[in-house]
């Protein structure tokens, strides 16, 4: 066999092992061929020494907004999957959104595929965000979406009034999606509470972007989400909860778990590493915590992001994704959105912080490979689970992406060896078209020396990003698996015996 590239001596890392070190990975066509030593390499072949780097697979990232229309400031396909290669994502799943006085799918679909078509750097591909499921939609048109376009995922918002769907739909939702094997992502906040407390907050005009986390307490998160995995257990249907930052809220999810139900948890890096006294903004600029509103907000205290970091470690979520969402701080034309002549107004300000690039460094720097093992509770297989191999499986491309082995696409990340490669997140580092990161200062103790994409070197830390924007494909998914609980004849009593009267 001529192999196109010869990764030679590193340590591989699966979601199930640590590989010896020494192995080389033969890469044909775009493919991984084999594993194995003394591959043979010819004239054409490209050799990459990786002695003493760990190579995990390329990053998938699940929850990535580009080009959505709510965001005229973030980022596009180009820069979004730009910044995606150089922290090692090779695959992202982003949003094609319907507007609500939308009645068909088709146009929508039509309108993200052209924003991305030869704009990606990254492979890629869709969930829809209903907010209008009409019966047409869930009857007719979800069902070709799942078979001849490979979109087998959608999601929902509990909030916000220009995308909300009620529980009624919720469940039609399920119901649809649980016939056609497709999986559920559901934000999960309780839109009343939030409603009435911006109500109070408003009329006792505190408006500062602080007053955004006030708004929406852990409890909005907690029964949002306990009434999330209810409806899901009614439909007996696979769901996620999307960007979880309540530890209680977790909990509900691992409850379910525990009773085999298929619930998926997905957290981001923000709320493992950040904190609300980032939205208090700062001495010379008073509106800056602008740049850290997020939904759900970022919490209050040191024990909120330790009870995420357990259910990091013990497996309780599922998959780790950036929720890369954001907006210029200084949009053009001078304007600061949220600041109303010259008043904050937190109300205005955008939701979502951009991270699709600083997603796997971050999460790698506590891994063994970064920190000395009694600090880092969490291992390479469980980082290359929660990073790559889980949001590949859920999301309907188990054997294509998310691992390192004969018959998948050659996505890989090699690290730079043992303390070398080590980073200070900043703004100039980063290959967005976001004027922040949310992460400046922050040190991680690597970062990717290569990311490959399918066989092809896309970042090489020395020289930038070496990727061709119009090299991303576009990936048609299959249906998602259950990778928590099971699907069907639940042993769970009452509900169970007692649907057969009504579905
Ligand atoms: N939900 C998201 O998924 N991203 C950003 C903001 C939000 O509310
Ligand atoms: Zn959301
Ligand atoms: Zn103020
Ligand atoms: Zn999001």
């Amino acid at each position: 066999m001529d192999f196109d590239l010869v990764v030679k001596n590193g340590i591989i890392v699966t979601a199930s092992e640590v590989l010896q070190p020494g192995l080389e990975i033969g890469i044909k066509d775009g493919k991984i061929i084999c594993i194995g030593t003394a591959l043979p390499a010819s004239t054409s072949t490209q050799v990459i020494e990786a002695e003493g780097a760990y190579i995990t697979p390329g990053g998938v990232d699940s929850h990535v907004h580009l080009a959505q229309k709510n965001s005229p400031t973030g980022d596009g396909w180009e820069t979004g999957s730009r910044s995606a290669i150089a922290g090692g994502t090779t695959t992202i799943i982003a949003f094609a959104s319907q507007p609500k006085d939308a009645t068909s799918l088709y146009p929508v679909l039509e309108d993200y595929d052209k924003k991305a078509k030869d704009q990606s750097y990254a492979d890629y591909g869709y969930h829809f965000i209903l907010t209008n499921p009409t019966k047409a939609i869930l009857q007719e048109e979800l069902p070709v979406m799942a078979a001849q376009h490979g979109i087998t995922s959608v999601k929902l918002y509990m909030t916000y009034e220009a995308m909300r769907v009620d529980d009624r739909q919720v469940l039609d939702i399920l119901f649809a999606c649980r016939s056609l094997g497709m999986t559920t992502m559901i934000h999960a906040e309780s839109h009343d509470m939030i409603n009435l407390i911006i109500e109070g907050l408003e009329r006792n005009k505190n408006a500062d972007p602080f007053f955004h986390a006030v708004a929406r307490p852990r409890i909005a998160e907690d029964e949002a989400s306990y009434r999330a995995i209810s409806l899901a257990e009614l439909a007996d249907a696979p769901m996620l909860i999307v960007h979880m930052s309540s530890e209680v809220a977790v909990n509900h999810v691992r409850e379910a778990q525990t009773r085999l139900l298929p619930i998926h948890a997905e957290t981001c890096p923000h709320y493992l590493f950040l904190l609300s006294e980032e939205i208090k903004g700062k001495s010379h600029d008073h509106f800056s915590g602008a740049k850290h509103v997020c939904s759900p907000p970022l919490r209050h205290h040191p024990k909120d992001l330790e009870g995420l970091w357990q259910s990091i470690a013990n497996g309780t979520f599922t998959t780790f994704s950036s929720d890369h969402a954001p907006s210029k701080y200084d949009h053009p034309g001078g304007k600061r959105l949220g600041l109303v002549d010259g008043i904050p107004r937190f109300t205005k300000i955008p939701n979502g912080l951009p991270g699709v690039e600083t997603r796997i460094p971050l999460l790698f720097g506590q891994t063994p490979a970064c920190q000395p093992p009694e600090k880092a509770n969490l291992t390479l297989s469980r980082f290359v689970q929660l990073t790559a191999t889980n949001p590949a499986k859920l999301y309907g491309l188990a054997g294509r992406k998310g691992s390192i082995a004969p018959g998948y696409d050659a996505d890989l990340i090699i690290w730079h060896p043992k303390d070398t490669g080590a980073v200070t997140i900043s703004q100039d580092l980063m290959h967005h078209d976001i004027d922040y990161t949310p992460f400046e200062g922050v040190h991680v103790g690597n970062w990717p020396r290569y990311t490959i994409l399918r066989g092809q070197v896309v970042w090489d830390k020395s020289k930038g990003v070496v990727g061709n924007m119009k090299y991303g494909q576009y990936l048609k998914r299959g249906k998602g698996q259950v990778l928590t609980g099971r699907i069907g004849n639940l042993p769970r009593g009452m509900i169970e015996d007692e649907r057969r009267y009504w579905l």
